[in-house]
């Protein structure tokens, strides 16, 4: 299949704003799903509100656009129900880690077997710039004229510290790497994590006088390095980029299969 054949082309022009980039993340994430020659019947992609949530309009895949910050509690139904089926969950960071925070940590104790990908643009785009658990203290935000004062969350070491059983990050800058980490992700089986860190150019880079979409992204590109590289040691504010955590653990779906084969024998 070719890449267009996993869109709804019928809903283009996308709604996001020039050099957005969340349509980023989406193009490396269909090109992730067109290597590994998946079927589009396959896919089931569950998301709440934002920018980044509108992902789930574009694609041709089964898809729920649901809740602000329930994307996790739709998906984990489906998945428990149709455990055959790839569940992929875009989130923003206000939707994953803000309002559905409980959500995002309970799905990774439990390690079921979903893809949630975190577009961490620091920010709420949709609703007009406030701040988000992901802004960081000393950024500027509707909400925060005079500045932030609230520390942000690391998603990775948050996702780390919850139980995910794969957890990565990447970001805008980094197409090739988004795919890869993406596809890894979808393979794995557990709760994986991906963030991407993605720019908004229209709220957090203007209020916090980060220039264009092209100075962000190349933020993106100066300020971070690989895993366990030299760099980071010689640079701790360096923000690293690659898989931090891969392992195998029981998943959920399947040990709840095996409750309920129990509780018929019993
Ligand atoms: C229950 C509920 N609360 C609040 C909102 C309003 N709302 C919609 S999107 C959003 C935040 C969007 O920010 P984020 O999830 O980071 O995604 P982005 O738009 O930045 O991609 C909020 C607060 C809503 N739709 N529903
Ligand atoms: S408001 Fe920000 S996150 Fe939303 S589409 Fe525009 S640039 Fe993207």
């Amino acid at each position: 299949m070719a890449v267009k054949d996993y869109l709804r082309e019928r809903f283009f022009p996308h709604m996001w704003c020039p050099g957005c980039g969340h349509g980023i993340v989406l193009n490396g994430m269909i090109r992730a799903i067109e290597k590994m020659g998946m079927s589009k019947n396959e896919i089931v992609m569950t998301s709440g509100i934002g920018c980044s949530s509108r992902i789930s309009g574009y694609v041709d895949f089964h898809s729920l656009h649901t809740i602000h910050g329930r994307a996790l509690a739709f998906a984990t139904g489906v998945k428990l129900s149709k455990p055959e089926l790839n569940v992929i969950v875009p989130m923003g960071d206000g939707d994953a880690l803000s309002i559905g925070g409980n959500h995002f940590i309970h799905a990774a104790r439990r390690n079921i077997d979903i893809t949630a990908i975190v577009m961490n643009n620091r920010i709420y785009g949709m609703t007009g710039g406030q701040y988000s658990p992901l802004s960081g203290q000393g950024t500027l935000a509707t909400t925060a004229p005079y500045s932030n004062i609230d520390q942000a969350f690391d998603v990775v070491e948050l996702a780390k510290a919850a139980g995910a059983t794969f957890v990565a990050r990447t970001s805008t800058y980094h197409v090739q790497q988004i795919s890869e980490l993406i596809r890894k992700a979808i393979l794995h089986e557990g709760f994986s994590v991906v963030e991407i860190m993605s720019q908004c150019p229209t709220y957090f880079g203007r209020k916090n006088k980060m220039g264009s979409a092209a100075d962000m992204m190349k933020f993106f590109k100066e300020q971070t390095t690989p895993v366990g590289s030299k760099a980071k040691e010689q640079n701790p504010a360096l923000i690293e980029r690659g898989i931090f955590v891969e392992k195998d653990l029981p998943e959920y779906c399947e040990e709840y299969s095996k409750i309920i084969a129990r509780a018929q024998v019993g």
